[in-house]
């Protein structure tokens, strides 16, 4: 429903006239999760999703909202206690508080909002949301923050105004997405490259288990922790270079292996090795080595729902079900608790796979996956 047309009326609708339309995408990603709050790789792309946002100024000190797929409104000021009560609002009022707390000066605007990134399958909806209102605001205020800033304005707002201390990876896709590239972000110096991605003979593919499991956010605030202690144990125990996860080694971990919880340390040593295998994908892909990519996703998958505990019976099955069908890649995408799992998938047995999958998956859970061809698009813009 990223549609233009349908914005344009229900803006009239709402608030008369025309203002500015902008969208930004959500994201997709090839390998590295959780490694972008331990200063290490990710390598995600932006895709054909996202959110689109009508806006103008309305010549008052409030912004007035409207979410058309949810048929809410909301009104809210620009001051720190002005919290609106709506959740989704909240993402819009903390990007205009990160805005100011930089010394952004707004004003009020209307604005009319829709997104076809489907809510809670982990590609990041609110990431493309925030994204969109970071580079919307900053271009009608002509404000002149640089798109690192405006991916920074995104993450703040998850912390400051979400509750998830969640790393840089989603909003830095959505902002810099470029269309037919996966980008390689080091999140330790913030330097990235894109990377063409057009695996000849293979499709990507996203299959959303429908499932959201609750208090996915806390947990994820759980892990982030652990990793933070286990990164400051070795790092207090005769390695000050290591300031991050991404820094350390598996023998340095198991040094302090006593030092730390049995759980800290199983999160700790998912991110380590997860922190080799992109660097194995990297230099995979270079190749155009898709075997050894697809099973570094095996990979990943198994640490992370051993280790870092966040995939879940619905996921394990469809990676079970990827792997038993020759599927050369497959695991949990994003944070996990629910979701998808990102496949990759031999053109010439993606119907039958996907078919297959399907069938299964609601033999035993009563409901078909969703299925989504992936298309790396390009990032944030003003559409018109
Ligand atoms: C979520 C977060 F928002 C990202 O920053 C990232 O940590 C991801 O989970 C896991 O890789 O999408």
């Amino acid at each position: 429903m990223m549609n233009l047309q349908t914005v344009r009326k229900y803006f009239k609708e709402h608030f008369n006239g025309e203002g500015s339309v902008y969208a930004s995408p959500g994201r997709v990603n090839l390998i590295g999760e959780h490694t972008d709050y331990n200063g290490s790789f990710v390598f995600p792309g932006a895709i054909d999703k996202g959110m689109i946002a009508e806006i103008r100024k309305n010549g008052t000190d409030k912004v007035r909202a409207y979410a058309i797929d949810l048929d809410e409104s909301a009104e809210f000021g620009l001051n720190e206690e002005d919290v609106p009560a709506q959740q989704w609002a909240k993402y819009i009022f903390g990007v205009c508080r990160e805005i100011q707390k930089r010394g952004g000066q707004l004003e009020g605007f209307d604005t009319a909002f829709a997104g076809d990134v489907p809510l809670g399958a982990g590609m990041s909806s609110s990431a493309a949301l925030e994204s969109t209102y970071a580079f919307a605001l900053n271009d009608m205020f002509n404000l002149g923050i640089d798109k690192f800033e405006l991916a920074r304005i995104g993450q703040s707002t998850e912390h400051n105004y979400v509750g998830v201390k969640c790393g840089i990876m989603d909003q830095f896709a959505s902002i810099f997405g470029k269309a037919g590239h996966l980008i390689r972000l080091d999140t330790k110096s913030m330097e990235y490259d894109y990377f063409p991605f057009d695996p000849k003979g293979y499709k990507l593919v996203l299959l959303d288990t429908v499932v959201k499991h609750e208090l996915a956010s806390s947990a994820y605030n759980k892990r982030r922790e652990s990793c933070e202690t286990a990164a400051r144990t070795i790092h207090d125990n005769g390695n000050p270079e290591v300031e991050f996860l991404r820094d350390a080694t598996i023998e340095q971990l198991d040094a302090v292996k006593d030092k730390i919880s049995e759980e800290d340390y199983m999160r700790a040593k998912y991110v380590i090795e997860e922190t080799q295998r992109v660097y194995d994908v990297s230099e995979a892909l270079e190749k155009g080595d898709y075997e050894t990519v697809g099973d570094r996703m095996y990979k990943t998958h198994d640490g992370m729902s051993r280790l870092y505990e966040v995939s879940c019976e619905e996921l394990d099955f469809l990676n079970e079900e990827a792997k038993k069908h020759g599927v050369t890649g497959s695991r949990v995408m994003g944070g996990g608790f629910g979701g998808c799992t990102i496949n990759l998938v031999k053109e010439e047995l993606y119907d039958s796979f996907i078919e297959e999958a399907k069938k299964s998956f609601k033999e035993k859970y009563g409901h078909e996956p969703k299925v989504y061809d992936v298309v790396i698009s390009d990032g944030a813009r003003k559409v018109e």
